[in-house]
């Protein structure tokens, strides 16, 4: 199997040694003094940071990866670029970036997004880049493999049947594109409540990461992070948001970053969605 069949298939691939260690402990240095600014030196002053300050953070935490000169070099080098633009057949393009030092409490098993088609062209991948060597007990990782074709298209036509207000959103996604967000937002609670519930214990697979190395994942595949068994762990990691460019150069922002600069930029966001109904349609028929 091919990487971009094994991709296609299990839903994520794991690149080894992606990424250089220089720039990793470059990057690195430039998120403690941020993190530093906003008094975070360990998991349990990072944990209990006030909401606001936490959606400070993660802006100016943004900013950092658009920007600084570290997080912009790992994140646009050669290797993550190469498979993202085989992925897509076109240009990448970052929609948002956070790195993070520590993970106190687990993250229930969920789908970033159900919306999205499993099946080639990708138009959305993720990056789970390994900024030191990841210490088993310091909240791994997992997903499960092949959820993003076996979970999420049902979850989707639940959705649509049990939520005729979501419905009604996901049918005005053609001409109305930027209603994405809504719709995602407004299904969170559902989906991700459906999700922790039908991921059974031993479909949680965590890849054992080293410094540098890449998890490349379809954000429609069923994924967590356990607990931190030990407070004093550090668990250094980059997460990055990819979809491919827009040929009118339009932007993707998360909507934590859109709000921040609503004031500047000018939010002509055309998301490139699927129509997964096709796809829906095709795997009622053939049950
Ligand atoms: O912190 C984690 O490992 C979970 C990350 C996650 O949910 C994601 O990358 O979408
Ligand atoms: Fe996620």
């Amino acid at each position: 199997m091919n990487w971009r069949e094994e991709y296609s298939s299990l839903g994520f691939i794991v690149v080894e040694g992606a990424l250089s260690h220089d720039l990793i402990d470059g990057h690195l240095a430039e998120v403690e003094a941020l993190l530093r600014e906003y008094g975070a030196t360990d998991a349990a002053t990072f944990a209990s940071l006030a909401p606001q300050a936490d959606d400070r953070l993660m802006t100016a935490m943004l900013y950092l990866h658009r920007r600084g000169d570290s997080a912009g070099n790992l994140l646009h080098g050669p290797i993550i670029r190469s498979i993202l633009r085989q992925l897509f057949g076109g240009e990448p393009s970052l929609g948002f970036a956070r790195s993070a030092f520590w993970q106190p409490e687990r993250v229930r098993a969920h789908v970033d997004t159900i919306f999205r088609s499993p099946d080639p062209p990708y138009s959305v991948c993720r990056t789970w880049c390994a900024l030191e060597d990841i210490h088993p007990d310091s909240g791994l990782f997992y997903l499960v493999p092949g959820a993003h074709r076996a979970l999420a298209p049902r979850l989707c036509g639940e959705l649509l049947s049990e939520r005729p207000d979501l419905a009604a959103l996901f049918d005005r996604l053609g001409e109305e594109p930027e209603l994405w967000r809504r719709l995602h937002n407004q299904a969170w609670p559902f989906v991700s409540a459906k999700v922790e519930s039908r991921v059974k214990p031993h479909e949680r697979f965590a890849p054992q990461l080293k410094k540098g190395d890449v998890v490349f994942f379809n954000p429609a595949i069923a994924h967590g992070a356990f607990a931190s068994a030990d407070p004093r762990l550090t668990r250094k990691m980059m997460l990055g948001e990819w979809t491919v460019k827009h040929p009118a150069g339009a932007e993707y922002f998360a909507p934590l970053a859109a709000r921040a600069a609503r004031a500047r930029l000018s939010p002509a966001r055309k998301d490139n969605l699927i129509d997964i109904r096709p796809i829906l349609a095709a795997r009622s028929e053939t049950r």
